[in-house]
């Protein structure tokens, strides 16, 4: 009896442990704009563009301190490309990280001067799931899927962490 709930137990702290580890080491931090950053005369709508941005995820906005600055801001104010909410503050810093926490569309805008109407503006989509998209299971093979930038794959050392954590688990659990 309490041998059965001990591994009961046993087996969830190890799923919990094995859930945190697989979420960090597949999160990824997506690089406003790659190595353009955070500026003028940059296409954000074109850099989302065919990125998955999960839970866990951040954003970095990388530009000149005092130049720019990231405000986040809900659609209405998105399009009117201004920020009518005065209890949120913009971020200022220059190197500015943005945790993903909650699903659901996301919308930043640079609240100094044009610039936002000038193209300074990034909406994206945040999902719930792990990074890899979801493998939707078809009967018939399918194409693989086009290569995504290099920002969203996993990397070898985060697959090679992940494949660590994994065999700890194992181990903890055999040595039950
Ligand atoms: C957006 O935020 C502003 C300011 O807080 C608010 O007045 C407006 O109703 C909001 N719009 C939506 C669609 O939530
Ligand atoms: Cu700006």
């Amino acid at each position: 009896m309490s041998k059965i709930l001990d591994m009961a137990s046993k087996a969830f702290l190890i799923a919990v442990i094995v859930a945190t580890v697989v979420a960090q080491t597949l999160a990824t931090d997506h690089m406003v704009g790659d190595n353009d950053g955070w500026k003028l005369d940059v296409d954000y709508t074109a850099w989302a563009k065919g990125k998955f941005f999960y839970v866990g995820d951040t954003l970095t906005f990388m530009y000149q301190e005092g130049v720019h600055n990231v405000q986040k801001v809900n659609g209405s104010d998105f399009k009117q490309c201004m920020s009518t909410d005065s209890s949120s503050k913009p971020l200022t810093s220059g190197n500015d990280v943005i945790n993903l926490a909650t699903p659901g569309k996301k919308w930043y805008i640079c609240g100094v001067g044009e610039h936002c109407s000038k193209g300074m503006k990034l909406s994206i989509t945040v999902s719930v799931q792990g990074p890899t998209p979801a493998p939707i299971p078809t009967p018939w093979p399918t194409a693989p899927p086009p290569s995504s930038s290099s920002a969203s794959e996993i990397s070898p050392l985060k697959s090679l962490v992940l494949m660590v954590a994994v065999i700890a688990a194992y181990k903890i659990m055999i040595m039950a």
